[in-house]
């Protein structure tokens, strides 16, 4: 029990999700981690953590800080959500518990070895089409092309009407926010968009031995209904495409800019797996994601009231000057040891093992192949509620 306020909250200005917050959130981060251990966000009218420290604990206290009213900025428990709720990312243990193991077990290191080798065969046939093929725009052409494909195939998604999944996509990332015009922009077709991946996630719509259909097993074991594993089925098309195909084109975008630290990595290939890791503590596809209060609850001497929206920025954490040497320097051999661009706690990206194989796989075909990443004009910066990459990213592979 709480029994006195020992601090008084710091309180800011800040809107973490205007276009100016968006292309360049780097100096609002510091300004918000500077302000206080926890701030209040008069915009908004919700608190935001930006240091390492208190994201660490907030993440960490799932009793406290909850995820079954949402993770975006609503209160789906008080308001209701655009789509049914997760039952993975806005659930709470029970629940969450038994759902997680399922697809921990799915998704894990020895269940995905038998993906590398296709993996490597499609990030070698991707690489042969853009090396030496001039000009090309980095996110359609490469960086979603890939996840497109070869996620898309290890799920076990059909083939027609696949392009749904990147508006899908953009629906849930910026559905997360607050009903803005990119909210609004990422629901215009939602009908249709739900409507695809909804049927893509029946049993007689996947291929029978994907991770999609092996999700069903535990219908045929009696532990899940058939609409509560299409509801696991659909997790994996939220989570997985938006969130990889962006931290490729982050990864294009900082090798081309610090061309040395891809000479490091061509000269050493066994460097990517770490690289990868310094590409998600330096640029995280995934900035932003909220947890709610259960009860009044206490960071840093600081009372947050039961049923507040706590802004989480992952993104300000990785770059907390309070946890790391030299935040905004972009170096491939640090330690990017407690990194939280995959979150951290019981809801940590359960998906992580794929997402580092598909990156490993791909970075390290395009290391054999490509001396030099080269940006063809300006990159232009994604607007986009949660995730950070670009809408388009001109450049060239050269051989
Ligand atoms: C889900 C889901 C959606 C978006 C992200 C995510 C990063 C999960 O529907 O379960 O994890």
């Amino acid at each position: 029990m709480i029994t006195d306020i020992l601090e008084k909250p710091a309180s800011s200005a800040i809107d973490p999700f205007s276009a100016e917050y968006f292309r360049d959130p780097y100096p609002f981060h510091a300004q918000l981690r500077d302000a206080g251990p926890v701030v209040w966000l008069e915009k908004w009218g919700v608190w935001a953590v930006a240091r390492f420290e208190q994201v660490q604990a907030v993440l960490g206290d799932w009793r406290t800080f909850c995820s079954g009213a949402g993770v975006g900025i609503v209160n789906e428990k008080k308001m209701g959500g655009w789509r049914k709720p997760s039952a993975l990312l806005e659930t709470d243990p029970p629940e969450h518990t038994a759902n997680r193991a399922i697809v921990s077990r799915i998704l894990s290191p020895v269940a995905l070895r038998a993906l590398r080798a296709t993996f490597e065969k499609e990030a070698e046939a991707l690489v042969s089409r853009v090396v030496g093929a001039g000009d090309l725009e980095g996110m359609a052409d490469f960086s979603e092309a890939f996840p497109m494909k070869v996620f898309a195939d290890a799920v076990g998604v059909p083939v027609e009407g696949r392009h749904h999944l990147v508006p899908w996509g953009n629906m849930v990332f910026n559905g997360m926010g607050p009903r803005n015009a990119l909210f609004d922009r990422a629901m215009a077709n939602a009908d249709e968009v739900t409507a695809w991946i909804s049927a893509a996630c029946r049993r007689e719509n996947l291929t029978p031995d994907g991770l999609g259909a092996q999700v069903y097993k535990h219908v045929d074991a009696g532990e899940i209904s058939e609409e509560h594993a299409a509801l696991l089925v659909r997790s994996f098309l939220s989570a997985g495409v938006d969130t990889t195909t962006f931290a490729i084109g982050n990864a294009l975008f900082c090798f081309a800019q610090h061309a040395e630290q891809w000479d490091m990595v061509r000269a050493n290939p066994g460097k990517v797996k770490h690289a990868f890791e310094e590409i998600m503590r330096f640029e995280s596809p995934f900035q932003t994601f909220f947890r709610t209060t259960t009860r009044d609850a206490e960071i840093s001497g600081v009372v947050i009231p039961q049923d507040s929206k706590i802004l989480i920025s992952v993104a300000s954490a990785n770059r907390d000057p309070r946890k790391w040497d030299r935040p905004d320097t972009f170096d491939i051999g640090r330690s990017t040891a407690g990194h939280v661009g995959f979150g951290a706690g019981i809801h940590g990206c359960v998906g992580q093992m794929i997402a580092r194989l598909e990156v490993e796989v791909l970075l390290t075909a395009l290391a054999k192949r490509v001396s030099r990443i080269e940006m063809r004009g300006e990159p232009e910066r994604l607007l986009h509620n949660t995730l950070r990459s670009f809408a388009t990213l001109h450049v060239r592979f050269h051989a």
